[in-house]
């Protein structure tokens, strides 16, 4: 912030290294939000980050008191690079590839299905492969078999391979399991909001063992609070509409807690990212409807 009785400087360091400096510019204006960026700043895991501030003035008395500013300073941000904003991020996505599908949610309703991903990122360890009545993926363990016959628009998506069948197998976080989400296998959907405001977000999967049963969405590059831990329990071997979210009090998950707010209509991106191996994904939709009714089939077009 700039203050009009001195010019204080900033000192960043990351890991005692000096990183960068700025002093404020001379103002008429106190406390006047003056924000400095730097980049290509590399922050290593454990790193300290300091901000050095000093007192300034800039005062030609010389008896009195002098009047002098003390350096104040309101926040400093981390920015991930290649961090975008939502509609950048979108714009890029859809040119990037002339074929790419925008969805458009109306009258409160977007419905979606799962293979129709524009793109998917992080996917060294684990990716989401196509099955359908033409295509099943060549990737081994798959611990279950194909269920095109009876998935929305006639296939649906897997993440493989999948290492973890059953609890009694190795859980191995940001392998075969992350319950943080945006890391594994993120899933990228472009849609044209026209309505503001919160959403349901409801996911058809299908669920043949124990850990192969949840999932995280997020919106436009983030992972909310409410977007985390999408969980199944009833209705195994079945295709299974859900929107329930599993908590610490309730691990089959509670109604009504997986939500985006969308805060500005206009284009987003959806995005689901992986929390257990062979999640099977067939098509998911978002509604304004608190008390939006489970479908039974493959749900609204
Ligand atoms: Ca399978
Ligand atoms: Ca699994
Ligand atoms: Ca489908």
């Amino acid at each position: 912030m700039t203050e009009t009785d001195g010019e204080s400087t900033y000192k960043l360091l990351v890991g005692g290294k000096l990183v960068g400096q700025f002093t404020n510019p001379k103002t008429s204006i106190d406390y006047k939000p003056t924000p400095k960026t730097w980049k290509n700043i590399s922050v290593s895991k454990g790193a300290t980050v300091r901000v050095e501030f000093n007192t300034a003035t800039n005062s030609n008395k010389t008896s009195g008191r002098i009047p002098y500013a003390r350096g104040r300073w309101i926040a400093l941000t981390l920015v991930p690079p290649g961090a975008k904003k939502a509609k950048d991020r979108a714009r890029d996505i859809i040119s990037s590839d002339s074929t790419t599908r925008i969805f458009e949610e109306t009258g409160g309703l977007v419905a979606v299905e799962a293979e129709h991903f524009a793109l998917q990122t992080e996917t060294e360890t684990r990716k989401w492969y196509i099955t359908s009545a033409a295509q099943t993926p060549e990737i081994t363990p798959d611990g279950d078999e194909s269920h095109a016959d009876s998935a929305s628009g006639g296939a649906y998506i897997e993440i493989l391979p999948d290492t973890r069948r059953n609890h009694s197998m190795k859980l191995i976080h940001g392998e075969n399991f992350s319950n943080q989400p945006g890391k594994l296998a993120i899933l990228v959907y472009p849609v044209h909001f026209n309505t503001p405001g919160r959403y349901y977000v409801w996911v058809r999967a299908y669920s043949t063992g124990s850990e192969d049963n949840g999932i995280h969405v997020g919106l436009d590059g983030t992972w909310p609070d409410s977007g985390q831990r999408l969980q199944w329990c009833e209705a195994k071997n079945s295709w299974r509409w859900e929107s329930m979210q599993r908590t610490e009090a309730e691990h089959c998950g509670e109604p009504y807690k997986i939500y985006l707010d969308i805060e500005q209509p206009g284009l987003h991106t959806i995005e689901f990212s992986m929390r257990e191996d062979v999640f099977e994904f067939d098509k998911w939709l978002m509604t304004k409807d608190r008390d939006f009714i489970r479908p039974e089939g493959a749900g609204p077009s």
